[in-house]
């Protein structure tokens, strides 16, 4: 569809107006919610991402298509975390010490909280005590953990020793996530299960606590 091609274009350009437009207008044509996250949204921060790494755009460049990503994400949220579904669980989750990263992590809220899962969101740059307090406090199911980078992705590891010595590992099912992870990571570092994306956050986290 050209007015995907179009979103593509204008996330990469940081213009938010315009994603934000372009999100209603595909609404109102009938798309899902979901279809408008991933076919179009984060399709085109893919993209961003590609040339960001290959030293095309730059921080502030990638920070305001971040921002355009953002505004089109706030008007799906309420079509994607509809009430009334049944309460699944509670779960805890933060971006990791180090790290600010947060459009996959929001996304992962989102859908949690879609499928009807209590999500309390700790935001970025997380230390061990904020996962495993607030999750006590909350008295949580599942502690989720992003990271993004290469250098703060150990840090998961950091927090589920420290859940071991405390005596607490068994207390909760451990997700975690984050474009530089992978299965074999996941399983390395003792956590529950590694997921690829925020529906697969989902599935896992129903399959696991049921
Ligand atoms: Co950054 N950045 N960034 N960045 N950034 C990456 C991650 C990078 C891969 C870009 C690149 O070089 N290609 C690279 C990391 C390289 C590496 O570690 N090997 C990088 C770098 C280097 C940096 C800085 C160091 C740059 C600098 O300052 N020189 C710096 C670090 C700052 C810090 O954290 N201390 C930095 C800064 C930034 C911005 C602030 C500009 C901005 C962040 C804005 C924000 O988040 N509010 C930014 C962005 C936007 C990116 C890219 C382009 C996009 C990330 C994103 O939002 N993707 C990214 C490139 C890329 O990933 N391709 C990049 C969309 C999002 C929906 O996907 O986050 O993967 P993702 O989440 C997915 C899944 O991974 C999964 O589900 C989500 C949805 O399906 N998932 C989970 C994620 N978390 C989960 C948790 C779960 C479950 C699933 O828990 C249960």
């Amino acid at each position: 569809e050209e007015l995907v091609l179009q979103m593509m274009d204008d996330l990469y350009d940081g213009l938010k107006e315009e994603i934000e437009e372009a999100v209603e207008i595909l609404l109102e044509r009938g798309w899902t919610p979901y279809d408008i996250l991933t076919k179009a949204l984060v399709a085109g921060m893919t993209i961003v991402g590609a040339d960001f790494r290959d030293g095309i755009l730059f921080v502030p460049e990638v920070l305001l298509a971040a921002n355009a990503m953002k505004g089109g994400m706030a008007i799906l949220k309420p079509l994607l975390v509809e009430t009334g579904a049944p309460r699944m669980g509670k779960m805890v989750i933060g971006t990791v010490k180090g790290d600010i990263h947060d459009i996959g992590k929001n996304l992962v809220s989102m859908m949690m909280e879609g499928a009807g899962f209590e999500v309390v969101d700790l935001g970025i740059n997380n230390p061990v005590e904020n996962y495993i307090d607030t999750a006590e406090k909350e008295g949580a199911d599942i502690i989720g953990m992003s990271a993004l980078l290469t250098t703060t992705m150990p840090y998961m590891k950091v927090v589920i020793d420290a859940l071991k010595e405390k005596g607490l590992r068994d207390k909760y099912l451990v997700l975690v996530g984050g474009a530089p992870l992978n299965e074999e990571f996941g399983k390395a570092i003792g956590a529950d299960a590694y997921c690829r994306d925020a529906a697969v956050a989902v599935e896992t986290a129903k399959h696991m606590i049921a």
